[in-house]
């Protein structure tokens, strides 16, 4: 036995230095060309025996030796990745400095909505995109895994709720952001399945009550999607949450916060009076301008960061509280939802990809005239 030390110890540390290298990605160490550092590159990856196209924001400053944490941002419908990349400014070394940001493209500028009979690209094959995007990432650049995150607007809300709901592609993330969610094949009448890889599943979501795109009460039509109320408690269910409290927000805005399986505000929601179908920003954005809507009292990127620094995919947070307290919250009501413990399937309320037709999302008529084709 002695005699096999020498042999062993090597081995030992060999194999303790891959495990304790873990969270890190073969694409540590990996040169990438100077010219890709702090600007955005379109690039591409077969999956599904289809071409697929993503872009890539490396910050400034990036050293492929450091981990570095990833955001998705997917756009909504119809779109590309750099219009949400356009709207929400997230490359800005402002929100976006020592992180990798990518915004995927949907095929036909529309995601899975994962409703019946394939109007979209199948719900499988977004997903298999997800799969094998965050694969050549990992390849590629030096990738913190356990700091992998998900936003999006509208139809790309409706995909990452969909991604938050699968047990295998979600695993990959460690907490989901959506805002004016298209959550289809949820609505009370809908049936999807929603099986997160862990409970709970952090999640903060912002909705405008003057969005007449993916109405707040939700719409009842052949494109259904459900009331905000009935989506976020699907969530609490599947959380095991337990007290919800309800906060004016600057002013205008109700901020709602669920502890779950408890863990404080792993549920957190943002219902902004007056906003329409756009990114929430006290600084007029796109969105913003393209529907006639103003700046409003939320700032979600600096809510969605904060929310995601308490996050990684193995734990199950700091519990150190709201990070989305917020200026001059005032309590107003302190209600507890009992949900008791909910089964972590639930066809309740949760949200696919809603292909939307996303008026008011830079491209107005002839959006319409596309998001008709495809919804006919
Ligand atoms: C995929 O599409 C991109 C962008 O249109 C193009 O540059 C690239 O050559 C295509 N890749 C393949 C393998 O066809
Ligand atoms: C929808 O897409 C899935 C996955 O590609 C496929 O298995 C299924 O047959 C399609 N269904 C219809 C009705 O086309
Ligand atoms: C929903 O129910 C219909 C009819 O019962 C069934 O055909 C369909 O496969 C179900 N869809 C899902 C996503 O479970
Ligand atoms: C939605 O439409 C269905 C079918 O027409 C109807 O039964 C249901 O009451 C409607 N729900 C709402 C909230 O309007
Ligand atoms: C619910 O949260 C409020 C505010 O944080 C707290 O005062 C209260 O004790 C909590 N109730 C339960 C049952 O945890
Ligand atoms: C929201 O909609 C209501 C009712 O249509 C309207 O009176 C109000 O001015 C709108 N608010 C904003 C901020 O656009
Ligand atoms: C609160 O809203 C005002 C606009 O009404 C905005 O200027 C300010 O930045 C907001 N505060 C935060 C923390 O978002
Ligand atoms: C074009 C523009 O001004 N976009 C703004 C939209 O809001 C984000 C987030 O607040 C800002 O960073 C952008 O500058």
């Amino acid at each position: 036995m002695t005699r096999l030390l020498p042999l062993l110890l090597p081995l030992y540390a060999l194999i303790t230095s891959v495990i304790a290298d873990d969270d890190n990605t073969p694409g540590c160490g990996k040169d990438v060309s100077s010219t890709s550092i702090g600007t955005t590159q379109k690039l591409s990856i077969i999956s599904s025996n289809t071409n697929r196209t993503f872009y890539v924001h490396l910050p400034q400053g990036y050293d492929s030796d450091e981990d570095y944490p990833v955001i998705l941002g997917f756009h909504g419908a119809p779109g590309i990745g750099i219009h949400f990349e356009a709207d929400t400014m997230f490359s800005a070394s402002r929100w976006g400095g020592g992180k990798i940001l990518v915004y995927p493209d949907a095929l036909g500028g529309v995601w899975a909505t994962g409703m019946e009979g394939n109007i979209t690209t199948p719900l499988e094959q977004d997903l298999k995109f997800m799969t094998d995007l965050l694969g050549y990432l990992r390849n590629n650049y030096c990738v913190d895994n356990e700091k992998i995150y998900a936003t999006g607007i509208s139809n790309g809300g409706g995909f990452l709720n969909r991604i938050a709901c699968d047990p295998t592609v979600g695993a990959n993330f460690a907490a989901f952001a959506p805002d004016a969610g298209a959550y289809t094949g949820f609505q009370p009448s809908g049936n999807a399945t929603c099986t997160p890889y862990k409970t709970p599943i952090p999640i903060i979501s912002f909705h405008g009550t003057n969005d007449t795109t993916i109405p707040y009460s939700g719409r009842n039509d052949s494109i259904p999607t459900p009331p905000i109320e009935y989506w976020l408690q699907g969530w609490a269910e599947r959380n095991k949450c337990t007290n919800m409290t309800q906060t004016v927000y600057n002013q205008t805005a109700i901020h709602y916060s669920w502890d779950c399986d408890g863990i404080k505000g792993v549920v957190q929601h943002f219902k902004v009076e007056g906003m329409g179908h756009v990114w929430p920003s006290t600084e007029e954005n796109f969105s913003q301008l393209l529907s006639g809507g103003e700046p409003t009292v939320v700032q979600a990127n600096r809510l969605i960061l904060d929310f995601f620094g308490r996050w990684e995919v193995e734990d199950r947070g700091t519990g150190a509280g709201e990070t989305a307290g917020g200026p001059s919250a005032t309590e107003t009501t302190g209600t507890t939802t009992e949900t008791g413990a909910a089964a972590t399937t639930t066809a309740a309320g949760g949200g696919s990809a809603a292909g939307r037709v996303e008026v008011g999302m830079w491209s107005f008529g002839v959006a319409v005239g596309v998001a008709l084709a495809v919804w006919a």
